[in-house]
């Protein structure tokens, strides 16, 4: 199968890493939704990244539900937890995170994409609001509950926080100071030496790993 869209989103680089480490391979395509739209619209006419051209041809996109169907393939291996209350405890994590992600998009594209003249700042603080109130939550869980940041410790919410903060700090790291939110900063820092997340490094580079845990 082949994963489609640039390591500078957070949405392809957390399929890039679980697949990773769910033992999947794949092949990458970093094809960029604005500069390569045409080529991109050849792959998915709907241009999103993550875009996964599946095996059978079936073309999906959005992460959580290509991470979904990674799941089923990747089956007994897991990135979620099977007890409930951890369940529940990582798809909050995740969900901030995800949020997290979005907020800072949704800033980057506001300040690239949008005229000066065509902003409108009310929404720009909206979505920065949001976007602290995201990390400012999951420092919170992290205080009371750390994740060890190690490949076999690692499930589906670690890594969503991990590279939502990675991103967030490459992309608007003024309005997030690591200073800050200090757990939040140690866990992705140690995160981003992990071989998984060193094989697909935020940017404009391929995934250039072999499968971690693979089969
Ligand atoms: N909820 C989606 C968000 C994906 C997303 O917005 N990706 C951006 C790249 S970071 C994109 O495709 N942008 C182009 C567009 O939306 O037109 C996911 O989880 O995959």
């Amino acid at each position: 199968m082949k994963l489609v869209g640039m390591l500078d989103s957070p949405y392809v680089r957390r399929v890039a890493i679980s697949f990773q480490l769910l033992g999947l391979r794949f092949e990458h395509q970093s094809l960029s939704v604005f500069r390569a739209f045409t080529e991109f619209q050849q792959i998915n006419p709907v241009v999103k990244a993550p875009t996964l051209v599946c095996d059978d041809g079936t073309v999906l996109m959005d992460s959580t539900l290509i991470l979904q169907y990674a799941e089923a393939l990747a089956r007994p291996r897991t990135l979620m937890p099977s007890d409930r209350t951890e369940l529940l405890h990582d798809l909050r994590l995740t969900g901030l995170a995800l949020a997290a992600m979005e907020k800072s998009v949704q800033i980057v594209y506001e300040r690239g994409l949008r005229p000066p003249e065509k902003m409108h700042e009310p929404w720009v603080t909206r979505v920065t609001g949001q976007l602290l109130s995201a990390y400012g939550e999951l420092q919170s869980e992290f205080g009371r509950r750390p994740i060890e940041p190690t490949e076999s410790t690692m499930r589906q919410a670690g890594i969503t926080v991990a590279v939502a903060w990675h991103f967030t700090q490459q992309m608007i790291p003024e309005l997030v100071p690591s200073g800050s939110l200090p757990l939040l900063a140690g866990f992705s820092a140690a995160a981003e030496t992990l071989p998984v997340f060193r094989a697909a490094p935020h940017g404009e580079g391929v995934y250039h790993g072999s499968v971690a845990r693979g089969t």
